[in-house]
């Protein structure tokens, strides 16, 4: 959206909607300057009734969200495999939206929950829009669209007191689980680092469902889409994110907010996973069409195809972040759904709940859903008709008034034959196989986050029958996760069932995303009268240099005496800020306060606690001991250099050192 429309720093006079000049916008008219207000004041009650409707009813799930604007390019023409003109000219500079979210809080909970997170974006093509409603995890936990309500119902806060809000840790979530064991892949997704995500810049989106792509020839392939962050895959531990939870709960909108402001605009690659439709059943252990699993990367290659750049911030959170209305329907010539049950059920669900939400069917009209192409046809009337129709023939066809031409793509002609039934299909019946992959696939610390997350959730589940079925199912993906949980909750270790398959896939860790670049990573240093004024404005300039955010965090506003005798300025008070919302804090030498300072050393234990990396010299290094950091464990991210500048920039880039144990520091 341009700002072509309200702007908002008014230089001209102040008007009501009618455009009617207003006198005074402070005092109601009043029969007197202590009498009661006059009916007859229309500025008044226009003010007032426009305030009174200003809430649309948020969305029913990933309320709460976060946009921004930008332009996605293809690299090479996929016209092999595809029509989509956006994905055939590498020429084409498609403007999108963006919009993550959460998907269980309200819209006014916070954004650090564990949680799926949505990435659902609309690309403005040539040829309409094309929307692309993703999560940032590449399974769902049901099968069939049918079951939606039931598993929203289950996850959101309890009906009869509305609670817990934005989590799943309550007895309504698991009992839903333990009976519908098809969301166990899912749920092993839920209970690792994947639902933590350091930011949404951080993290990967897919599909979920396989699609198909159509080329010229009509042939179809079936397309499973991915999204790969230029700054690595990373998470939040769990304890970070409920610290910043109440720290800051708009810690991902500030993010990605800042850094696109900043000009470091973030990039996604997309990627495609392609299966030949003859391949369809080429799979042993997976269908296709359920949504419950994933094809592993080591049998078909995810292949990048192309750039999507956010650029630019909403100019209005609601105009556009909260007005845009997605839908998995909207798909361009060259791109068609599948029979997949879950998706097909959600080809209805969008635009009915725009409907809803938006309050009629002209929500495409909004500046934000509004394609970047002409709109031709006889759909009219309804609330909020933007567009003012000529002519007398709003009937097709006619010979009063023109016809548009009617030659759009033809659907893909998939041969549809079966009887009508209510059933499952046999090949979607294996519900543990790839939640034991999963598992298999995790380095040593994901595992052990994994077992604190189940240990959590079904710690707050007050019904015992419900931790004990949910054990017997933890039993058939791993036994030792099962005995792991079980040990944590009170529930008796269950004897070995189903034997582990062993299979496993390296894409699915976290702990191999490779070395991710430092920009926009946030350092702290913590100040106090003394510091020595050299090696931090050394670290600040080498560290600023490199994109990388560095916060002078002092006891007060204002300055500190530094050694050399001159204030240092600091950015903000250690009082208004906390560890949380770092990547890595730094004590230099000369502050001898520091030591002394609770503040202090509660944000170097806390740091050091979720793994991240510490730097310290001289004096500092008294920080680290009142802080219970084992000082003499080798640790690359724990640095006491000299020149601390290689070592931060290391631990930075390798984003956290989650093998140390911490569970003695008190934090
Ligand atoms: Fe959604 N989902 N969903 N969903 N979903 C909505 O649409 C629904 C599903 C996802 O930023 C709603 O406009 C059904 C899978 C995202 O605006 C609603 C089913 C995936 C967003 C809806 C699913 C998603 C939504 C609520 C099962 C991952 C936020 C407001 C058949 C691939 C989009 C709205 C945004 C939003 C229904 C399953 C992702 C009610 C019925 C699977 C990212 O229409």
């Amino acid at each position: 959206m341009t700002a072509t429309s309200d702007q908002r720093a008014f230089t001209e006079a102040l008007t009501t909607d009618q455009g009617i000049r207003v006198d005074d916008t402070d005092n109601s008219l009043r029969a007197g300057a202590r009498g009661p207000s006059l009916l007859e004041d229309f500025h008044l009650r226009e003010k007032l009734m426009r305030f009174d409707h200003e809430r649309i009813p948020e969305r029913v799930v990933y309320a709460r969200g976060a946009g921004a604007h930008g332009v996605f390019k293809v690299h090479e023409p996929l016209d092999e495999y595809t029509t989509a003109d956006f994905l055939t000219d590498p020429d084409a500079e498609t403007p999108v939206f963006v919009r993550f979210s959460t998907a269980q809080g309200s819209r006014g909970s916070c954004d650090t929950p564990r949680d799926v997170r949505g990435f659902a974006t609309k690309f403005y093509t040539r040829q309409g829009n094309f929307d692309l409603v993703g999560n940032n995890m590449p399974v769902f936990f049901i099968q069939d669209g049918i079951k939606f309500p039931d598993l929203v119902h289950a996850l959101k806060p309890e009906p009869h007191h509305e609670m817990p809000q934005a989590t799943t840790a309550h007895d309504t979530f698991w009992d839903f689980v333990t009976l519908q064991p098809e969301t166990m892949h899912h749920v092993m997704w839920l209970m690792s680092d994947r639902a933590l995500p350091r930011s949404y810049r951080m993290m990967q989106g897919f599909g979920v469902h396989t699609f198909r792509l159509v080329n010229g020839h009509g042939r179809g392939t079936f397309v499973k889409f991915h999204w790969t962050p230029a700054l690595g895959t990373h998470s939040l531990c769990f304890d970070e994110a409920q610290r910043i939870a109440g720290q800051d709960p708009d810690f991902h909108r500030r993010d990605l907010w800042e850094a696109i402001e900043a000009g470091a605009h973030p990039s996604w690659e997309l990627g495609v996973q392609l299966i030949p439709e003859e391949q369809a059943f080429a799979f042993d252990d997976l269908d296709l069409l359920d949504a419950t699993k994933l094809v592993p990367e080591e049998i078909v290659p995810v292949t990048p195809v192309g750039r999507l750049t956010l650029n630019r911030n909403p100019d209005n959170y609601f105009a556009e972040t909260e007005q845009v209305a997605f839908n998995v329907g909207n798909v361009v010539p060259g791109i068609d759904v599948t029979d997949d049950p879950l998706l097909q059920a959600r080809l209805f669900s969008y635009p009915d709940t725009q409907l809803n939400r938006l309050g009629g069917p002209n929500y495409p009209q909004l500046p934000v859903n509004r394609p970047h192409v002409p709109v031709r046809n006889h759909q009219q009337d309804g609330r909020h008709q933007q567009r003012v129709p000529t002519g007398r023939a709003n009937y097709l066809p006619n010979s009063l008034g023109g016809s548009p031409a009617v030659a759009g793509p033809a659907h893909y002609p998939e041969l549809v034959d079966g009887p009508k039934e209510r059933k499952r299909s046999e090949t979607f019946a294996d519900h543990y196989g790839q939640a034991t992959l999963f598992w298999n696939s995790m380095s040593a610390w994901e595992r052990a986050h994994v077992i604190d997350a189940f240990r959590f959730e079904l710690g707050k589940v007050a019904t015992m029958a419900v931790r004990v079925r949910m054990i017997e199912h933890l039993n058939r993906v791993d036994h030792d996760l099962a005995v792991a949980v079980a040990a944590g909750i009170g529930v008796e270790e269950p004897v070995p069932s189903v034997a582990n398959h062993g299979r496993a896939s390296a894409a699915l860790s976290q702990a191999g995303t490779a070395r991710s670049p430092v920009t926009t990573r946030k350092v702290a240093v913590l100040l106090g009268d003394g510091v020595t004024a050299r090696p931090v404005a050394a670290l600040f300039d080498d560290l600023t240099a490199r994109g990388v955010t560095v916060e002078l965090l002092g006891p007060v506003d204002g300055t500190v005496a530094a050694d050399d005798g001159l204030p240092m300025e600091v950015t903000r008070a250690i009082g208004t800020v906390a560890s949380v919302l770092y990547d890595a804090v730094v004590v230099p030498d000369g502050a001898l306060s520091l030591a002394a300072d609770g503040r202090a050393v509660r944000f170097v234990a806390e740091a050091y606690k979720h793994g991240k990396a510490v730097a310290a010299a001289g004096s500092g290094i008294d920080v680290l001991h009142r802080a219970y950091v084992p000082v003499d464990v080798p640790d690359p991210a724990l640095i006491l250099d000299a020149n601390p500048i290689p070592g931060l920039l290391a631990a930075l880039a390798a984003h956290r050192n989650f093998d140390r144990d911490v569970s003695a520091i008190p934090a």
